[in-house]
């Protein structure tokens, strides 16, 4: 199994979990946070960045290779990790969810999804099958199945069909799946805020062997108490034995309340994206640096982050970099965001070693702002 979870304890006071996944490229300790690298690149940090932040895993996007450069092209470099230079683990996403979210024109059958290129225009196809094949040549260590991704809200017909149409587009990931000594695959249960579609959609991949399970279909514009309560009858269906992760979620809050309830690894694109729009995610809540009030500020972004940008560069500095769209100042506010999240999930990681997570819960919440009306 080129995948395997490690549980080392669970949290007395939460119920969240501390392991460990081990991967053809390294394990990393759980719960873990993923910096996303959709183009095989993090924006604008360089793989050496990655590692000194403590990164230990990204993600990739298969839509995105299969474009462009094409995934015929990474798998000639010697597949995506040479191709990139990153020997950490690396997890590629099916492409399901981003034909959903870029592409337009797109028409689902059971076969697969009819789709318009978004950068061309060109007509294009993709299906279970397809989109292993891709993975299996970009040779990510956690490839993920090929789902449908239903917008919020959808009826409870809509997802029904959608579900069970998932279902089955797993069994073929499974089918189609060529290196299954070398690469992982994990199932995505879907169904809304359904409970009993979530009960279906979770019995059918778990009676699958998926290496993992993702919840997928959460963070798509719902209310913050839905998606926890999702979660909450959701992750008690799926296996003690192998790694959960919660696709899409990557706010400071989210990351906590879904460790608490039983997930092991996230991804998002914000902290790098609002990275390169001059906000920053701090111990004392998100500081926009453009704004005029920095202008003379000649401290740190956070005055309790250890990271290389806090210790050497001041606000006054970063938000001039950002106002003159110079680029060092998009590699700073990166660097310190995610290296922010990586450090919260090891904080979370000591608090469920010490069974606080709830007590951490309650003075990250207090000091981050999230208690405030
Ligand atoms: N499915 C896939 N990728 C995803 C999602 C999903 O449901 C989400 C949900 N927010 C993010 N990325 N394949
Ligand atoms: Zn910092």
């Amino acid at each position: 199994m080129p995948i395997t979870y490690e549980h080392i304890k669970t949290c007395k006071q939460t119920g969240a979990r501390l392991g460990r996944v081990h991967t053809p490229h390294g394990s990393f300790d759980t719960p873990m946070f993923m910096p996303v690298g959709t183009l095989a690149t993090v924006k604008t940090m360089s793989p050496e960045e990655l590692e000194e932040m403590g990164a230990k895993i990204i993600l990739s996007n298969t839509y995105h290779l299969w474009l462009r450069p094409g995934e015929d092209i990474v798998e000639e470099a010697g597949g995506l990790h040479k191709f990139m230079n990153w020997d950490g683990a690396i997890l590629t996403d099916s492409g399901g969810f981003q034909v959903f979210s870029l592409s337009d024109l797109r028409d689902i059958e059971e076969q697969g999804v009819h789709f318009r290129n978004h950068i061309s225009g060109e007509k294009l196809f993709l299906s279970p099958e397809k989109a292993i094949q891709i993975q299996n040549s970009l040779g990510s260590d956690i490839m993920m199945a090929f789902d449908e991704c239903p917008p919020y809200p959808a009826s409870h017909d809509y997802m029904k069909a959608s579900v069970e149409r998932t279902s089955r587009w797993a069994e073929r990931c499974l089918a189609a799946h060529k290196r299954p000594e070398e690469q992982g695959l994990f199932g995505i249960v879907q169904g809304g805020e359904y409970e009993e579609l979530r009960r279906q959609s979770a019995r059918d991949l778990t009676s699958l062997d998926f290496s993992g399970y993702a919840v997928g279909g959460l963070s798509v514009g719902e209310p913050k108490d839905v998606m926890n309560k999702v979660l909450e009858f959701t992750t008690p269906l799926l296996p003690t034995n192998k790694p959960r992760y919660l696709m899409g979620v990557g706010s400071p809050d989210s990351l906590i309340d879904g460790a608490i309830r039983g997930i092991d690894m996230f991804d998002c694109v914000l902290p790098t994206r609002v990275a390169r729009n001059g906000t920053c995610m701090t111990s004392n809540g998100r500081l926009v640096v453009r704004n005029a009030k920095y202008a003379r500020d000649f401290g740190p972004l956070d005055e309790n982050c250890g990271c290389h940008v806090c210790r050497n560069y001041s606000r006054a500095y970063i938000r001039h970099l950002i106002k003159a769209n110079e680029t060092f100042g998009f590699r700073l506010t990166t660097y310190h965001n995610l290296y922010f999240l990586l450090e919260l999930m090891m904080q979370v990681r000591e608090a469920i070693k010490e069974d606080r997570l709830g007590d951490f819960r309650e003075e990250f919440f207090e000091q981050y702002g999230f208690n405030k009306p």
